[in-house]
């Protein structure tokens, strides 16, 4: 399944965020940096439920992406195969989204759920976009675009439906786009 434009550009923007380190390729480290991010902004205690689930879903995340990702064996995963490691799973097949990203949205859920409401304000949303390495303008960016007029508050089914649609819509004007801010 080839990218188009738009998906293209998002895979990107994701795979700049993902290598933490900026060395073009994606480490288990960039990811546990990632996963080090969410236990710093949102006060998980070391062994705690929640500071274990982050750990093993980034740590999963990266297994995953070594395993099916690394196209010419060469020990890393770059740019290029992790678009289309990310295309071949994520836009291949109907269920792709579900199969792969679902799970680790349940986990991201419950930790940045601080106060437990079942829902995602601006400043929970706000923690969970500089953990994956968002700067200010893009968290204002994704704000802007995710969260509807003077909302105060996103349900877990929207932050799905975002993510599905940064992910995989090809539509230019899918407000999900802009998850992690302009791509
Ligand atoms: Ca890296
Ligand atoms: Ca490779
Ligand atoms: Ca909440």
């Amino acid at each position: 399944m080839t990218p188009n434009d738009i998906q293209l550009r998002k895979y990107r923007k994701r795979f700049q965020l993902l290598d933490v380190n900026g060395n073009g390729v994606l480490e288990l480290s960039d990811y546990q940096a990632i996963a080090r991010r969410f236990r710093q902004n949102f006060d998980l205690e070391p062994g705690s439920d929640n500071a274990n689930a982050i750990d093993d879903t980034y740590t999963r995340l990266f297994a995953a992406m070594h395993r099916h990702g690394d196209r010419n064996g060469d020990g890393h995963v770059d740019e290029n195969e992790f678009i289309q490691t990310s295309a071949a799973s994520l836009l291949g097949r109907p269920d792709g989204f579900d199969r792969a990203i679902k799970p680790v949205l349940t986990v991201i859920c419950q930790v940045c759920d601080k106060d437990g409401n079942a829902l995602l304000d601006r400043d929970e949303f706000r923690r969970f976009l500089t953990a994956e390495g968002a700067p200010d303008e893009a968290c204002a960016q994704s704000l802007a675009h995710l969260y509807p007029a003077n909302a105060t508050t996103i349900t877990f089914d929207q932050f799905t439906e975002a993510t599905r649609q940064f992910y995989c819509s090809p539509d230019p004007d899918a407000p999900g786009n802009w998850l992690f801010g302009d791509f």
